[in-house]
């Protein structure tokens, strides 16, 4: 089946690409030619996901689905939360990353994680799936590969960031896997 993803962000794109092989043919914003900004003025994963596939579905009537997702750090009572992408003012990952190091300072409280809320809009019908990856903020940034926060954040049970791991090992332990297995058995089970 034709599903659209309906994001700007090419590493969502790329991983999202990764995960669901051959079951889902997966369109891009720019193969249906959509080059408008997607409104996303939420203050919830769930509200910013949904407001972004209504978008799609409301335009072009095409079964698609929309991911919203960021980083939570306890101590920081949540933040950056739903400015992830924005935390420091603009898109900059280096900023937006030292401006929670920043923060943190020498602080022994850095539990966090990522949460991924996917709406998937499906005939005209909602429906939710969420994925949450535990783990820690580092004290000094570490690794090259994935995007974001990725460098910083050291899952549960690793020593390693994000960026420290192959995409392999990152794509079947983080919180868009979680969400996007949900969404593939969901798929699976309404055939
Ligand atoms: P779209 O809205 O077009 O999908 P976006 O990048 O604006 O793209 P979000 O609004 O969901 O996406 O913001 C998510 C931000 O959270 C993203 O820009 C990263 O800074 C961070 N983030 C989300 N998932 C991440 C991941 O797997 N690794 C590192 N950072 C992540």
């Amino acid at each position: 089946m034709q599903l659209v993803f309906a994001t700007n962000n090419q590493h969502k794109l790329e991983e999202v690409q990764a995960m669901v092989g051959t079951d889902i043919e997966l369109k891009s914003l720019s193969d249906i030619n959509c080059l408008e900004d997607i409104p996303e003025t939420g203050e919830t994963f769930e509200a910013n996901a949904s407001q972004k596939s209504q978008f799609i579905y409301n335009r072009y009537q095409l079964n698609c689905f929309a991911d919203d997702s960021g980083l939570e750090v306890d101590s920081l009572n949540g933040e950056p939360g739903v400015y992830s992408a924005r935390y420091g003012g603009t898109r900059d990952s280096e900023s937006n990353l030292q401006l929670v190091l920043d923060k943190l300072g020498d602080s022994g409280m850095r539990t966090a994680r990522f949460r991924t809320v996917i709406s998937l809009i499906l005939d005209g019908k909602e429906h939710l799936f969420e994925g949450v990856a535990e783990g820690e903020i580092t004290k000094e940034k570490a690794g090259v590969k994935g995007f974001g926060y990725d460098p910083i954040f050291q899952p549960s049970g690793y020593d390693i960031t994000f960026a420290e791991m192959t995409s392999e090992e990152k794509n079947s332990i983080s919180h868009r896997a979680k969400a996007m297995h949900k969404l593939i058995e969901f798929l699976k089970a309404a055939r």
